[in-house]
């Protein structure tokens, strides 16, 4: 920042705050920047800012603001799309959209009451909407009256009884926080029905004069914040990014910093919306997830995840290493729409029984999913989360440890075991014996007692079903010209357009016989998108299949619900010996006129119907 631009800033802020908030920023002003302390220390700072993070593994996320009160609707008409959107989607001019504070008294809120749900759910951080892209500050902001407590008939500042509610409960405060998009000012990013899209923006003075100073007052006012969660980038450079790094981190040098701050500067990295990693991440990661289909409150979305589907999602990202950010949309009355407070009842249930199995736990020591459901980790220990039953006993190829005993969590009942080994084929095959029906309907957990720290083969086996699953994210890339090929944050490989780019994979079969070859591919984005007509060349064990992409039928993941896979018939082939074998997989044409191109999520191979 220029010195020229800080007597700016500081003058406005004279103007805007008062002298005294004024002369905190000044001093704020002269601290050194992150980009001068020396590089371990900075390292020791995120590390030391990471620890409740890594420990929390799941949290609230609320998206409160003007928005509850239209609800979906605009003029007796039902906008599409997500609920906090409708200024955007419907072209709100702002003035109209203001005439929303005045109506807008949500009485019925209650800050204990939202932390209890919160708690009772097992979640430990909340983050809430302290300004969206719509403008508007959720808090008593002293940098603009357009904000709850001064445009409002409320005239409380609901964030700061959240403060005080989450602080007595031992929960961490986090706030979003809309950096680039404000749909209230001129010079923001995404209002081009009131300010037209070739308008001059100064995206600096909207930096300098709305975000700074409000990030500002976030981490001044309420006490210590776990985290801003910074969200959709967009056009913000690198230096900007980093300005608003800087800042966090000087006002409160432990709060993180999200991953959408853009440009990678985030303290860990933010999956896409709603998209879990069934890839090993490499970072400290989090993923938000709506519980029905909007963030921001909808009255006629009754789209509601089931249970199952919450608990598995959790699960999963927790196997991933990751945290889960659950959300919840308040009605314009302050209200936890009833469905989620009903779901996050029975998620907090199941986890008060196997709390175990989450808490503190690692992730998964396989690369990729089993049949019945997927795995977390203790030193010393290993939990398998089983979303599907299986009939009579649960079989685990890889376990290379002596399993000392088998416990079903929730009622602490043991289960007998056995354990053989191959060693020519060097195949390990434990077999649990299991009761007739599941304990318990979302995810039944088998805690198993190792002798020592978890060691397994994270070699690409056949499964116990006879199947062979080669997910994209572990073949091997091989990359062609500048490739385009890059893995989303589910692991799915996409903008494949370059037909020079192909992969495979190395496996064990250790039950030889005739097999189906499936390819699966995924939807993309919400527009459920897809496209096919791709020719692609498989050499499966030495023999070869050329299959076109189509569609000849779906399969859903509940990990990911918005991205139904599709399945594609390649052909079969015969494995006579058990062994090693390996599969490559290559485009001879790619089809890309709605520019997505080719997607991949896994090949597998079937065991024929005899
Ligand atoms: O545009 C926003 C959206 O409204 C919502 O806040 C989500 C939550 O992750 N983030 C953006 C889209 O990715």
């Amino acid at each position: 920042m220029t010195f020229i631009r800080k007597l700016v800033l500081i003058a406005i802020a004279c103007n805007i705050f008062g002298a005294a908030t004024a002369s905190r920023i000044a001093a704020q002003t002269t601290v050194k920047t992150s980009a001068t302390v020396p590089a371990q220390s900075a390292e020791e700072l995120k590390e030391k800012r990471l620890e409740w993070f890594r420990d929390a593994r799941f949290g609230m996320m609320i998206h409160w603001g003007l928005y509850s009160v239209p609800a979906g609707e605009w003029k007796g008409k039902p906008i599409a799309g997500l609920g906090e959107w409708i200024m955007n989607r419907a072209k709100i001019p702002v003035k109209e959209y203001e005439q929303l504070a005045p109506q807008f008294d949500p009485e019925k809120f209650n800050a204990e009451e939202i932390v209890r749900v919160a708690k009772n759910a097992g979640m430990k951080y909340i983050v809430i909407t302290s300004k969206h892209h719509d403008g508007f500050a959720m808090y008593h902001s002293t940098v603009s009256k357009y904000n709850i407590y001064d445009a409002t008939p409320f005239k409380r500042d609901p964030m700061k009884e959240l403060a005080d509610a989450a602080n007595k409960a031992g929960i961490k405060l986090c706030f979003y926080y809309s950096q680039t998009q404000d749909w209230h000012e001129p010079d923001a990013v995404g209002n081009d029905w009131d300010f037209s899209a070739d308008s001059k923006r100064d995206f600096q003075k909207y930096l300098d004069e709305k975000v700074k100073p409000q990030v500002t007052e976030l981490l001044t006012n309420y006490g210590p914040i776990g985290l801003i969660w910074f969200d959709t980038p967009r056009n913000i450079t690198k230096e900007q990014s980093q300005e608003l790094v800087d800042l966090v981190h000087r006002i409160q040098p432990n709060t993180l910093v999200s991953g959408r701050i853009g440009h990678g500067l985030g303290d860990y990295d933010s999956a896409g919306d709603n998209q879990i990693s069934m890839s090993g991440a490499k970072r400290i990661w989090e993923t938000p997830v709506t519980m029905n289909d909007t963030w921001g409150f909808k009255k006629d979305d009754m789209n509601w995840k089931p249970v199952s589907v919450l608990v598995r999602q959790l699960v999963q990202v927790i196997s991933q290493g990751g945290n889960y950010l659950l959300n919840v949309g308040p009605t314009s009355e302050g209200l936890i729409p009833q469905p989620s407070v009903e779901r996050l009842a029975q998620v907090g249930e199941w986890l008060k029984k196997n709390n175990e199995s989450v808490y503190g736990a690692g992730p998964s020591p396989f690369p990729y999913e089993l049949p019945w459901g997927i795995i977390t980790t203790k030193p010393g220990k290993m939990y398998l989360h089983v979303f599907y039953w299986p009939q009579k006993q649960l079989t685990l190829y890889g376990l290379k440890n002596k399993v000392r005993s088998a416990t079903l969590l929730a009622d602490g009942d043991k289960l007998k075991f056995s354990q053989k080994q191959d060693a020519s084929l060097d195949h390990s095959e434990l077999t649990v014996q299991l009761p007739t029906a599941a304990p318990d309907k979302n995810d039944s957990v088998i805690a198993l007692d190792l002798d020592g720290d978890v060691q397994v083969d994270t070699a690409l086996l056949q499964q116990p079903d006879n199947t062979v699953t080669l997910p994209a994210f572990l073949s091997k890339v091989h990359r062609s010209g500048d490739g385009g090929l890059r893995f989303d944050s589910r692991g799915v490989a996409e903008r494949w357009t370059n037909k020079d780019e192909w992969v495979d994979w190395d496996f064990k079969v250790s039950d030889p016989g005739t097999f189906d070859v499936v390819i699966i591919t995924s939807q993309q984005k919400y527009g459920r998108d897809w496209e096919g007509g791709h020719v692609v060349d498989l050499d499966v064990a030495g023999q070869r299949l050329k299959a076109t992409i189509e569609d000849n039928g779906k399969e859903e993941n509940p990990a990911n619900l918005y991205w139904p896979y599709v399945i594609s018939k390649a052909g079969r082939i015969t494995i006579d010996k058990s062994g090693k074998y390996s599969l490559s997989f290559k485009p001879e044409t790619i089809k890309a006129d709605k520019k997505l191109g080719l997607t991949l999520v896994s090949v597998k191979l079937v065991p024929a119907a005899k």
